[in-house]
């Protein structure tokens, strides 16, 4: 009998001719949070609270209760957290369509430029010089943005001055092109959220959350092993929890990549 398509996925995974990268941040006590001026409220840290281990409050069992912000750690954001996509149908973490959780994604290497500046903002001219090499990106890819902030540890990776975060993200021009240029799913930063630190302040505020969910698209933050992954080719798996009517949720992303395109020494 010929090989099914998904019958030669199972056999590709088997052989490790395709490897699942984790892209995600582990989620504990200490797992950064984004810090919003005082005026505004605050998500929770993640928490978690043993309910028994293997003891008189159950003998056979280990579980723990856990809290957290919809928005911690390597999260998932849907269009319905902004109010410019409160009204898509579809745009919650339960309701979003599961096809759109699995879709190709291009990464953008910016680490040289994000290492000597975290101010660093992705410009289409960056983009066009990365199609330039790599092909023009294919409608419903994720845009993943590789600084190795990742890398970074504690108040490093919030980095929060006197006058507020300063992290890399998208150049506010840059966001309207891809969501209408290039129709993408989605932007993924490695910062605590997928705009740069000082996007308070760009017009429109926040525009990466404010035009992206204005788009009915996808936001990925605190997102890390990027520099794992081939500049195209890799699948994400993205599925956030079914909140009902949830805005985001922690997420655990994984990428699968063909092996032949890993680079030497990765693995
Ligand atoms: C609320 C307000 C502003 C921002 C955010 C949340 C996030 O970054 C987020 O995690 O969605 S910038
Ligand atoms: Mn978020």
């Amino acid at each position: 009998m010929e090989a099914t398509l998904l019958s030669q996925f199972a056999h590709a995974l088997a052989a490790h001719k395709i490897r699942v990268i984790d892209l995600s941040q582990p989620l504990e006590a200490d797992t950064p949070i984004i810090q919003l001026p005082p005026e505004f409220g605050k998500s929770a840290p993640f928490h978690l609270e043993e309910i028994s281990k293997y003891d008189s409050r159950g003998p056979a069992w280990y579980w723990n209760n856990f809290s957290c912000g919809e928005h911690t750690g390597t999260h998932f954001d849907a269009p319905i957290h902004w109010i410019t996509g409160k009204d898509y149908p579809q745009n919650s973490t339960d309701t979003i369509a599961v096809e759109k959780l699995l879709a190709p994604a291009c990464v953008i290497d910016v680490s040289t430029e994000a290492a000597g500046n975290p101010d660093f903002l992705l410009a289409p001219q960056h983009i066009r010089t990365w199609e330039d090499q790599y092909g023009r990106i294919e409608a419903g890819s994720w845009v993943l943005m590789r600084t190795d902030w990742s890398k970074r540890k504690e108040a490093a990776f919030l980095n929060i001055r006197q006058d507020g975060s300063h992290v890399p993200g998208p150049h506010p021009e840059l966001v309207p092109f891809l969501a209408k240029e290039r129709n993408v799913i989605g932007w993924g930063s490695e910062g605590v959220g997928t705009d740069a630190g000082q996007a308070f302040r760009f017009e429109p505020p926040f525009p990466c959350h404010s035009v992206m969910h204005g788009n009915n698209r996808f936001g990925l933050a605190s997102l890390t092993n990027l520099d794992k992954l081939p500049p195209k080719g890799a699948i994400l798996v993205t599925p956030p929890l079914k909140i009902v009517g949830g805005s985001g949720s922690p997420c655990r992303v994984l990428a699968l990549v063909e092996a032949s395109s890993l680079a030497e020494g990765d693995w």
